[in-house]
């Protein structure tokens, strides 16, 4: 009899730690505040014809994007009154002060987001590319989503005619992360973000993704293809690069939104020939 009460005993026990592992979790969920991020190649916004409502529909998805690709001041604001009219709340932009490129070809960096959810705190811009090491020079601003504060920068490397200039300009990416690194000694959460027309995992990144001693990581796997060609989607050549030691707030969760659905032609002349790619961020804590 003692031994059966005993048993009850211990059942009584273990029931209580499951229930209370349960409520421990569940309270965590309560808290948590998991939001999308994401970047896209717009593909000439403002000058190629775009169905800029359905690309609302695709960004709405997201409460910050960074664009690549952005033509013009025109595109933006159309693209920013779609986002508007979609989803009923106001959003806001953030376009780079000038173009850049090569006197043939220069584009803006922009920013679009959901003014609720996200603060732009303050524009850092371009970085210094002293030794024009950069096609385009990435382009950075700083950034709250509740208490998550970051510093996001936009990329869009150049293509070139041959790979080894990809490479050539890939290499000097770690460069660009310590100088935003290095604006602000509290502040550790960099995100670098864009269209870089090389796999996350290419060896001209081991600069930031084996040898950085803030341990960088891409967040896209290489094998999800983020752009879409005639008739199937092609290389994964979006990605974003953070520090997993001082960006804990990434959950892990990355991906490509593809809104093709089988139809690559359509998709590229009415939105762009790129997938917008996401990280999921949670912004109830941040930890610098
Ligand atoms: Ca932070
Ligand atoms: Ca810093
Ligand atoms: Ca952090």
């Amino acid at each position: 009899m003692a031994k059966i009460k005993q048993k009850i005993e211990k059942i009584k026990k273990i029931k209580f730690v499951i229930i209370f592992i349960f409520l421990f979790s569940y309270s965590i969920n309560i808290f948590s505040e998991e939001v999308f991020i994401a970047s896209f190649n717009t593909l000439r916004l403002g000058v190629n014809k775009k169905d800029y409502n359905k690309m609302a529909k695709i960004l709405k998805n997201f409460k910050l994007i960074g664009l690549v690709e952005v033509m013009n001041k025109n595109g933006i604001e159309e693209l920013v009154d779609n986002l508007e009219k979609e989803t009923g709340v106001k959003w806001k932009y953030n376009l780079s002060p000038y173009k850049v490129g090569k006197s043939s070809y220069k584009e803006f960096y922009g920013f679009i987001w959901e003014a609720e959810k996200v603060k732009l705190i303050k524009e850092i811009g371009f970085y210094p590319d002293l030794d024009k090491a950069f096609t385009r020079p990435p382009y950075g601003a700083y950034f709250k989503i509740g208490k998550f504060d970051f510093i996001m920068v936009l990329a869009h490397s150049i293509f070139g005619k041959k790979e080894s200039y990809r490479r050539a300009e890939a290499f000097n990416y770690d460069e660009v992360y310590d100088y935003f690194q290095g604006i602000d000694k509290k502040e550790n959460d960099v995100i670098i973000a864009g269209d870089f027309n090389l796999p996350g995992h290419d060896e001209a990144f081991e600069q930031m993704t084996v040898l950085h001693k803030d341990k960088i990581i891409y967040a896209v796997d290489p094998l999800l293809k983020t752009s879409i060609g005639m008739k199937a989607l092609s290389n994964s050549y979006d990605n974003m690069f953070l520090s997993s030691i001082y960006t804990s707030e990434f959950t892990g969760k990355s991906g490509t939104y593809d809104f093709t659905n089988g139809d690559y032609k359509k998709s590229r002349d009415s939105i762009s020939d790129h997938l917008p790619i996401f990280i999921v961020v949670e912004t109830s804590v941040d930890d610098d």
